[in-house]
Formats: structure tokens, sequence, C-alpha cells
């Protein structure tokens, strides 16, 4: 498939996604849906990546759906089917994916812009950045994952402002809140996503997916089966070559050298 909205590649075990309609401010449209559904197909099929990172071209990072191909006069839409077929299948394969999954707000995330940035691992955005609950300006409630997510990262009462005024909150104010891992300077930003993705990539990929799965799965579970689930994942751990290289480089004080296996 040739990618027409999206740029990808692959590359010594790092991913790289960047939604790529700029003078959209990278809205989703239909084929952007189909190739970013695409390229997660060849993530998941690649066992020798170890990190992806998503972010946008231009001076956003997302403006949620398109709404310029929206013609609402034409007769009644269902949106139940966009959310269904696109978006919530994207949200779900980016929190499953089995390596980590840093998101680099470039700029501005609106709408499901916003939730699918909170889809990701660590989220690190420019200081310039903002994010928009915009879907009640339009009449919508959050989608991708938005009513879940917000309320477990920031509690009720800041999930319900900010989706109820439509309101906007910096990246500084969504990194105090905890919506995000970090707000960076704007002339460090990019500096900073390539450290932590030469970090990420050179890490034991099967522990970081493992711990990744059980931190997203604990908000619905009880102490004792994260517990059991805890142990049934350490016991996959100690199996790897990753944990004897560790503690083989912690003996001989050296750093490791993980292959990801
Ligand atoms: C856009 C968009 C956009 C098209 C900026 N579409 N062109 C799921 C399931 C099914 C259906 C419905 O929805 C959903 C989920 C959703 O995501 S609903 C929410 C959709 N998104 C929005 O409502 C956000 C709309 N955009 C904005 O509020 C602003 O553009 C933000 C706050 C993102 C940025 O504001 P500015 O920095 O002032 O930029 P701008 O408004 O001037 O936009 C720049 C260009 O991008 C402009 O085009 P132009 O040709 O005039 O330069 C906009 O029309 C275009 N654009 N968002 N979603």
């Amino acid at each position: 498939m040739n990618f027409e909205t999206i740029l990808f590649s692959v590359d010594a075990g790092i991913a790289r996604l960047t939604l790529n309609r700029p003078e959209r401010l990278n809205a989703f449209n239909e084929r952007m849906h189909i190739e970013v559904a695409e390229a997660l197909g060849r993530i998941e099929a690649d066992a020798g990546v170890r990190v992806l990172v998503l972010t946008g071209s231009g001076r956003g990072f997302c403006a949620g759906q398109d709404l310029s191909e929206r013609n609402v006069d034409a007769g009644p839409l269902d949106l139940g089917r966009a959310t269904a077929a696109y978006y919530n299948p994207l949200i779900c394969r980016v929190a499953a994916l089995k390596c980590p999954v840093v998101c680099a707000v470039n700029g501005v995330a609106a709408g499901a812009g916003v939730n699918i940035a909170l889809s990701c691992d660590l989220v690190l955005a420019r200081q310039s950045a903002k994010f928009v609950q915009a879907f009640s300006t339009i009449g919508l409630i959050p989608d991708a994952g938005g009513t879940w997510v917000l309320p477990h990262l920031i509690g009720q009462a800041r999930a319900l402002g900010f989706t109820l005024t439509g309101g906007t909150v910096s990246a500084a104010q969504a990194e105090q809140w905890g919506l995000i891992w970090r707000a960076i300077e704007d002339e460090a930003f990019d500096g900073e996503v390539e450290r932590l993705t030469a970090q990420l990539v050179n890490a034991p990929t099967k522990a970081l997916a493992a711990a990744k799965r059980a931190i997203r799965g604990a908000w619905g579970a009880t102490l004792e089966d994260q517990l059991a689930l805890e142990s049934r994942m350490q016991r996959d751990c100690g199996l790897t070559q990753d944990y004897k290289e560790g503690v083989n480089a912690f003996k001989a004080r050296r750093p490791p050298r993980f292959q990801g296996r």
C-alpha cells in the first residue's frame, strides 16, 4: 500500500508513524484510518519493532475527525459506525502493542486527537502544544476512549470540567494533572523524543510489554488478581535472555545490552 496520509518507517527496531495531513492539522479521514491500520498491522507482525513513535507533521498533532468531509445536511449520519469501525480498534490496538508507544504531541491535539494521544504509553508534548476537548463544541461526546481514560487519569472533576466546557488545557497543565508524562520546552522537544526513543529501543522489550499490559489492566482488577498476574508475568520475564543479561551486567558493573528477547 502506498501511504498518502501518513509517513511510516521501521528502522533498527524503531517504528515511526507520522500523521501527515498538515493542511488539516492531521485530522482523520477514512484513508488515514485505513493507512494507520495497515501500519499497525505491520508493527504487530514484526517482532523486531521495540518502540513506536507516533507524531504529526506541521504545526498540529491531530485535530480529530476531519469535519470538512462531513455533509451533515445530506441526511442522518451514523457516527456510531465510524467509531466502531475505525476509532475503537485503533485505540485497542495501540494499547495492546507489544512494545512501548511514545506519542510526541508536536502541536495542538483536538477531539479524537487528544484521546488517540492518551491511548499511547508515554505522552510527551511540546510546551506550546494544547489539548482541546472539542467534542462538546460540536454536540458530541468524547470518543476514542475519552470517557474512560479521562476520569482514570485526571479524576472526575477535571474530566467533567475539561469535557463539558470543551476546554483547552496547556501542555504544562496536562503534565501537572497527570494527563501526560511530560511537557517539554519547544527547543528541546525533538531531542528529548529521540533520547527517550533511544532508551526504549534498547530496553528489555518483553518486560516493558508485560508491565504495560499489567498497568493498563489494573484499573479493572482486584489486588489479589493483580498479584497473581504479576507472578505469572514475572515467571515469564525471569525466563528471558534480557533478565539474564540484566543480572550479569549488574554483577559485572557494565551497562546491559538488551536484545528484546
Ligand atoms: C480541520 C479540522 C478538522 C477538518 C482544523 N477537520 N479541518 C469521531 C467519530 C465520528 C465522527 C465525528 O467525530 C469523531 C471524533 C472527533 O474527533 S469530533 C471532533 C473533531 N474535531 C474538532 O472539532 C476540532 C476542530 N478544530 C478546531 O477546533 C481547531 O482547528 C483547533 C483548535 C484544532 C486548532 O485551531 P487553530 O490553531 O486556530 O487552527 P485553525 O482552526 O485555523 O485550523 C487550521 C486549518 O485546519 C483550517 O483550515 P484552513 O483551510 O482554514 O487553513 C481548519 O479548517 C483545518 N482543520 N481542524 N477537525
